[in-house]
């Protein structure tokens, strides 16, 4: 019996360096994070604040940026790493995404040296949380009408507008918010660090999830948030600023979503091994095996296309359209391999005893975040016929 990682001898891919990292990520992740994720879900919390210094310790915090304490690790290795902590929860690997990838990357890519040195040590460390807020209620996958808008006042700055759906919103220490500005007459967006005990500045836990339940999301409101002249991130110029960050974030999901499919594969394969339907184990019939061949096989698919993406983005050869292709096959294949996981475990399958309807329902999140599967089929489209059908 073979797993579906040595089925496609995954691991003679990959470095020694590589295979270590991924195995301390994942026995970090089954021994202190496995444990207790069903009933975070189950009560819709995260302790998010509490874990982030172990996630710290282990290097986990801006893996791939280099310097401010970051751990300096390729890009293979972090999307090895977000796979073994999606294998766990989409929920573990998006607070990591968030704070690594959208909020540190915000303030390593278009930050001054001043930001930097205060806010990536302690966010590597884990002692400050960050969140990214680029969504708005009536803007999602059309960022570029957000409303929030920063005005000039003498030397301040004066933000107004609403954030939605923001990860970490709630616990974060400091929100990078993308704001509409006025420069010489054109409006342009711009990252703004916001410390969330700035007057003006409220952020609401939303609750009644049925996805992502072990995440912390959150509405935030700018009220007339006055910040000094240096709060802007002087190197952000324009929707290109808050999609470059996109773009890191989205190559974790690459990897990530397919740790949730195969922690989905691995649990229904072994009940599949036990459970006996009219008297024989359900392995042994021909319907389920061919549902797990299939699986297999988009599973091993994904993963290649992913590790070729990671060496890619290793040469910083990779762009923008090749990692939509990435996000959109993993997550759309990854949300099909748990559903029907979930059909071969029949009525067990919708417990919090498996994992597997966990994994489903984090997955619709997953679908939808850092660009709908809709917005990654256009940038295709875009870049397959040069119309662009997205207006
Ligand atoms: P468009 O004209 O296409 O682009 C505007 C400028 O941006 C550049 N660009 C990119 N740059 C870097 N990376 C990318 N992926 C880029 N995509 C585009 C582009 O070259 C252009 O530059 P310039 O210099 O010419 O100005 O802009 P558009 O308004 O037509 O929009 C394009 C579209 C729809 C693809 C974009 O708006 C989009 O990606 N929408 C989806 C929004 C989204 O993904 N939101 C995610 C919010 S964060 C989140 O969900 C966190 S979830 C938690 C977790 O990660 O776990
Ligand atoms: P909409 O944009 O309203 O889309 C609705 C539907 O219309 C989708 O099917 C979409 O694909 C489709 N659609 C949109 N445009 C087109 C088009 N041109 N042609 C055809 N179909 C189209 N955002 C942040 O900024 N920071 C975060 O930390 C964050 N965390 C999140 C956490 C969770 C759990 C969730 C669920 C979301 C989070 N988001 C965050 C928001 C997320 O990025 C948005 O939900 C996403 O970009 C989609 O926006 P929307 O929900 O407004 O959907």
């Amino acid at each position: 019996m073979v797993t579906v990682e040595e089925l496609f001898a995954i691991d003679s891919l990959l470095s020694d360096d590589e295979r270590e990292i991924r195995d301390a990520v994942a026995t970090f992740a089954n021994q202190r994070l496995r444990p207790h994720i069903a009933d975070w879900f189950e009560e819709g919390t995260f302790p998010a604040r509490e874990l982030a210094p172990q996630l710290g310790e282990v290097g986990l915090l801006g893996m791939h940026l280099e310097g401010y304490g970051c751990a300096g690790m390729s890009a293979t290795m972090y999307g090895l790493a977000c796979q073994e902590l999606e294998a766990v929860d989409s929920g573990v690997r998006s607070m990591v995404s968030v704070q690594g990838s959208l909020a540190m990357t915000a303030i390593h890519k278009y930050g001054s040296e001043e930001q930097k040195q205060q806010w990536l040590p302690e966010m590597a460390a884990g002692r400050a949380l960050g969140c990214f807020g680029l969504t708005e209620p009536d803007f999602g996958s059309n960022p570029g009408g957000m409303r929030t808008r920063a005005k000039r006042d003498g030397a301040d700055w004066v933000l107004n507008g609403s954030k939605m759906w923001i990860t970490n919103g709630s616990v974060a220490d400091v929100a990078v918010i993308w704001a509409q500005t006025e420069d010489e007459g054109k409006q342009v967006i711009r990252g703004f660090l916001v410390p969330t005990g700035t007057p003006g500045f409220s952020a609401r836990e939303m609750h009644r999830k049925l996805s992502l339940r072990a995440s912390v999301t959150a509405e935030l409101d700018l009220d007339d948030v006055r910040l000094p002249a240096d709060a802007v991130l002087p190197e952000s110029r324009g929707l290109a600023s808050p999609l470059g960050c996109l773009s890191e974030a989205r190559f974790g999901i690459i990897f990530g979503a397919l740790g949730a499919a195969r922690d989905c594969l691995a649990s229904t394969i072994e009940y599949a091994r036990t459970r006996e339907v009219f008297d024989k184990p359900l392995a042994g019939y021909q319907l389920t095996q061919a549902k797990l061949a299939d699986m297999a096989l988009e599973f091993g698919k994904g993963q290649l296309l992913a590790l070729h993406l990671g060496r890619l983005k290793d040469r910083h050869a990779v762009t923008p359209e090749q990692v939509s292709a990435g996000k959109l096959n993993s997550t759309r294949e990854a949300i099909k391999i748990a559903r029907e996981c979930r059909t071969i475990l029949g009525a067990n399958g919708i417990t919090l005893d498996y994992p597997v309807l966990r994994h489903a329902n984090n997955l619709e999140s997953v679908l939808t975040y850092e660009g709908t599967a809709e917005v990654h089929q256009l940038v295709l489209g875009r870049a397959l016929t040069d119309a662009n059908a997205f207006r």
